[in-house]
């Protein structure tokens, strides 16, 4: 209850902020792009993490102007990053199944885009498959909608929900993200093996970029890059930073 009551007070109180973790390319081995992570610094108790708050601002709605927050800011700092002459990235932003279903999702990313001045070939929204599951006509119809003005939508976590192949191939995607759970004993693990590599044959079979998440380690990295895997993300390369921290990298000082 405290908690939520923090949390209403949190988006005046400009307690949110985002981290970007980079998105790295496995043939450039160069950034392409960031994923934008919603940080909370409470005033009494600290840094929040988002698995505690995000649940709970799902719960009670709170989760639409935070996010509208994030997209904004995102896509502000995106085009503040091109403005200062520096490499242009693509920056994903999350979105939860409460934003997703928002009536008005399509429009507050044309009013972040306008309200920016990104264009939208550099943003991607990383959804999950249970939210597009759900009424996959409803959702082929919005996920549409959000291609046709020009933005990348990925699947975030992808092999953790229910897929139907069919509904997957009749939506708008351009990435899959293999979910960190698959990465984490890749060296060991011969399923967690077989099912990356189904997941990369899949992406690429229906046109798709595949990137691997929590990638931590050389020997994670060196056997994605030898079966096929486009890009990656993890600690390996960077944590979640600042937003100055990413500027640093673009001018090479990091
Ligand atoms: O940053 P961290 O690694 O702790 O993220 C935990 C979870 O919070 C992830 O599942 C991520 O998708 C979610 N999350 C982070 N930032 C945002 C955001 O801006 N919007 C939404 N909807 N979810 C977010
Ligand atoms: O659900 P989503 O994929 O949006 O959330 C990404 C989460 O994974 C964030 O909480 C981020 O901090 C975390 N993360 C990113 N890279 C790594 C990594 O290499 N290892 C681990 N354990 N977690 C990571
Ligand atoms: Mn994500
Ligand atoms: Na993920």
């Amino acid at each position: 209850l405290a908690l939520t009551d923090g949390l209403r007070k949190a988006l005046e109180g400009n307690q949110f902020s985002l981290a970007y973790q980079p998105k790295v390319n496995l043939e450039s081995g160069r950034m392409f792009g960031v994923e934008a992570l919603l940080r909370w610094q409470h005033p009494q108790r600290g840094n929040i993490a988002p698995a505690q708050f995000i649940p709970l601002a799902e719960e009670n709605g709170l989760i639409i102007p935070i996010g509208e927050w994030a997209l904004r800011e995102a896509c502000r700092q995106a085009r503040a990053w091109q403005d200062a002459g520096l490499p242009p990235l693509v920056v994903s932003v999350n979105v939860s199944a409460r934003q997703f279903d928002d009536p008005r999702l399509v429009e507050r990313v044309a009013e972040a885009l306008a309200w920016s001045g990104l264009c939208p070939q550099w943003l991607e929204l990383e959804l999950t498959e249970s939210m597009i599951m759900r009424d996959t006509a409803q959702s082929v119809a919005k996920m549409r909608q959000l291609e046709t003005m020009g933005i990348a939508l990925a699947i975030d976590d992808f092999g953790t929900g229910y897929s139907s192949l069919t509904a997957l191939k009749s939506f708008p995607i351009s990435r899959l993200k293999i979910d960190q759970s698959f990465v984490r004993d890749l060296a060991g693990s011969a399923d967690d093996q077989a099912i990356t590599c189904a997941i990369i044959s899949l992406s690429h079979q229906l046109d798709m970029r595949v990137i691997a998440e929590g990638v931590e380690t050389e020997q994670q990295r060196s056997f994605l890059q030898q079966h096929g895997c486009d890009e990656v993300q993890g600690y390996l390369y960077s944590r979640p930073v600042p937003p100055q921290r990413i500027t640093a990298m673009l001018l090479g000082e990091e």
